[in-house]
């Protein structure tokens, strides 16, 4: 059931990750007690809202979002003007087009929203990264409202809390009351994880889930496109790793140009695309495209048949593992890529002769994490010969790997969260949290109530350790997840969700229009039939 109530479980990441920890501005201009409800359609809530109970109509015949004078972007600025034109429909489904007749404005509306944007380096053409400055301010006032930011990033996120301030008044008219604000993001990371490998995702359900991060301020797509049960990812180096590795080697593929609209399309809403190419645990469906790449099991004095993780001792696995991230660092134009090193199983390596051979020669003993942690050390000189920086899971960090010092260490055994991210922040290492964020994991109960309480810089440590939490990530892992319930599972968890947190003001109407709108366009983009409860019906019109 599509309806309005699609706002996710996740959303907790959100109330983590995006919002001040107090409100204190529920005092009205005009003195009066702002009721919850009005703050309804915010979300996350932004750090200043100072809303007034003055308010003004917004007609789809007049009103429009235009650059400002001042602003140091124009007409060229294709992300903004791609902007306006989707706010402008969020607003008005089903109005003319943005920009066309203009009616006479009456008074007492808003018949222009005008953003300026401040620096003379716009990032118009840019992609968005770690240190993009996401803070706007926004005055919501009659006849001209005015968006200011010193940036496009920041102009995205006031676009939408713009639209989430418009309500349906009376006779459905559109209504907004007069309202200052001025945010910014509380963390600069704001990641979903999607698992492309364990069910391939159609590039519909990728852009679908894009487009809600966007509504939610969600600013880095963690792409886990590959895995042990399948090679999505087409390489125009190594094809047949797609080939022999995707569950179909045409239809269940990312291809050059499939990947490439997937970064433009999260460019334009001011989201990174992070891949993640996990090694050499995961990596099962590499070796059926790649000969040799993984290490051969043995049972007793022969070849078992099955293969372990990614081969450490050969010269021809780094060979490869060259030429594969060079093309990788060339396709994914973010300045980081995830390189995994998380859950290596030693059994496989423990019954291989040439490796325990090998073991011996570098006087290794027993240990295999020393082993893991050399072909890591390797695969990150590598990737920084691409220039690139990387992200890897914490068990490289445990496992004593050098690192250099720009590495960012994704904390995710939920375990000893605390200490983990006290010892990693105590060594210098940025760091984001994934630990306990995994939306995937249904148990009998509210695992909600733990997503929302989560508190990523609860541990014990310095102010300089604390900046070095960069943010988190809500992880959707695949291995129950498909096309089919991507987008509830991950978005939509129940009416009782936003009324549980502290911290998050209670809308009475929890149906609103805001999110009424989230669930319509889901549906559009899905091309999914939704069904709304009765309340809804008369409004959301793309439910049947
Ligand atoms: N797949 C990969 C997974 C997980 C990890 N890596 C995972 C397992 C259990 C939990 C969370 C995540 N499914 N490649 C670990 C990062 Cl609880």
């Amino acid at each position: 059931m599509y309806t309005a109530r699609l706002f996710a479980a996740l959303l907790l990441a959100v109330v983590c990750l995006a919002t001040q920890e107090e409100y204190d501005n529920d005092i009205l201009e005009e003195g009066i007690t702002l009721t919850d409800s009005q703050y309804g359609s915010l979300w996350p809530l932004p750090q200043k809202v100072q809303m007034s109970t003055v308010v003004f109509k917004l007609s789809g015949a007049s009103f429009q979002i235009v650059d400002a004078k001042e602003s140091s972007s124009g007409a060229s600025c294709s992300l903004l003007q791609n902007a306006y034109r989707r706010y402008f429909e969020y607003i008005f489904p089903s109005a003319r087009k943005q920009g066309h007749v203009k009616k006479k404005t009456p008074a007492s509306a808003v018949s222009e929203l005008q953003v300026w944007i401040t620096s003379a380096d716009t990032e118009c053409d840019g992609f968005p990264n770690v240190t993009s400055d996401e803070s706007y301010q926004l005055s919501v006032d009659s006849p001209v409202s005015v968006l200011k930011a010193s940036t496009v990033w920041g102009a995205l996120r006031g676009l939408e809390t713009f639209s989430q301030l418009v309500y349906e008044g009376e006779y459905g008219a559109k209504s907004i009351n007069r309202t200052e604000i001025s945010d910014f993001p509380r963390f600069a990371h704001r990641g979903v994880l999607l698992d492309t490998s364990r069910h391939f995702l159609p590039i519909k359900v990728i852009l679908a889930n894009l487009e809600a991060m966007a509504w939610n301020k969600f600013n880095v797509f963690h792409w886990h496109i590959v895995d042990d049960p399948s090679f999505p990812y087409l390489s125009r180096t190594f094809p047949q790793l797609s080939q022999q590795g995707a569950f179909h080697p045409y239809t269940h593929v990312y291809t050059p140009s499939d990947v490439k609209m997937i970064i433009e399309f999260a460019r334009l809403r001011g989201i990174r695309v992070v891949p993640e190419f996990d090694t050499p645990g995961h990596t099962q469906s590499w070796g059926k495209g790649q000969k040799d790449l993984l290490t051969p099991c043995y049972s007793g004095a022969s070849p078992s048949g099955s293969f372990g993780p990614v081969n450490p001792i050969l010269n021809t696995t780094y060979e490869f593992m060259s030429m594969f991230f060079k093309e990788v660092s060339t396709v994914f134009p973010d300045a980081y890529i995830h390189l995994g090193g998380d859950e290596v199983d030693f059994n496989c390596w423990k019954s291989n002769p040439d490796i325990q051979k090998f073991m011996e020669q570098q006087g290794f003993g027993t240990d295999y994490s020393k082993l893991e942690s050399l072909y890591i050390q390797r695969i990150l000189d590598i990737v920084s010969s691409t220039n690139k920086h990387y992200l890897i899971w914490q068990e490289v960090f445990d496992n004593g790997v050098k690192l250099k010092q720009d590495t960012v260490v994704n904390v995710w055994i939920g375990n000893k969260v605390e200490e983990e991210l006290q010892k990693v922040t105590e060594a210098g290492f940025t760091t984001i949290l994934s630990a306990p964020w995994y939306l995937d994991y249904i148990s009998y109960g509210q695992d909600w109530q733990k997503y929302y309480l989560a508190e990523p810089l609860g541990f014990k440590g310095t102010d300089a350790q604390k900046k070095l939490v960069v943010g988190g990530e809500a992880c959707l892992w695949g291995e129950y997840v498909d096309a089919t319930n991507l987008t509830p599972r991950l978005w939509y968890a129940g009416q009782n969700i936003m009324r549980y947190h502290p911290n998050v003001p209670q809308p009475n109407h929890v149906l609103n229009p805001h999110m009424l709108r989230h669930a319509c366009c889901l549906c559009l983009l899905l091309s999914r039939v939704c069904t709304c409860t009765p309340p809804l019906q008369a409004t959301c019109q793309c439910c049947s």
